[in-house]
């Protein structure tokens, strides 16, 4: 997601209802042009963070949009869930909470991942002393890979 400035003080609120209201046709409109040079367009596959303000309230507004627009598509989210570990700002919860609506009404099927059980896994199991986000999204990365193979193979 594209930075922001003062990272957290743009909860999804902000994303959802301001900026993102004036930012969001143009990516519509981006994807539509990919979507259109598809000759066999399948769905959208769309991964951000709960926590992040960007990731929350531009992911719901975008996840809304895409669901009028293309709705006998499938849409699969890839999801990760703040960890109080790993998270940056403080409103994350409240960010998580706000936009998990959005992921019942207009997507068919959520991935979690939580960052907490990820870095619980890097760290017991795969013994890695201080897991850093790239541990984290080399491990997200195969579980992401997986669920896409048997997709591949048609
Ligand atoms: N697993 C994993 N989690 C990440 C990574 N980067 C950020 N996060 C988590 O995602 C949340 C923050 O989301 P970001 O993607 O940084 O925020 P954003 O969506 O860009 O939103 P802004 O607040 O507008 O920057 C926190 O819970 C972080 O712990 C990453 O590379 N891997
Ligand atoms: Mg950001």
């Amino acid at each position: 997601m594209p930075p922001t400035e003062a990272r957290g003080h743009y909860t999804v609120d902000h994303e959802h209802y301001t900026v993102g209201k004036t930012l969001v046709q143009g990516v519509v409109d981006r994807i539509r042009r990919v979507a259109d040079n598809c000759s066999s367009l399948q769905g959208f596959m769309i991964s951000h963070a709960f926590g992040g303000g960007t990731g929350s309230g531009f992911g719901a507004l975008l996840l809304e949009h895409l669901s009028s627009d293309y709705s006998k598509m499938s849409k699969l989210e890839f999801a990760v869930y703040p960890s109080p570990r790993t998270s940056t700002a403080v409103v994350e919860p409240y960010n998580a909470v706000l936009s998990t609506h959005s992921t019942i009404e207009y997507s068919e099927c959520t991935f979690l991942m939580d960052n907490e059980a990820v870095y619980d896994i890097c760290k017991r199991k795969l013994d890695i002393p201080r897991p850093g986000y790239h541990n984290l999204n080399r491990f997200i990365a195969r579980i992401v890979s997986s669920l896409n193979q048997p997709a591949f193979q048609w």
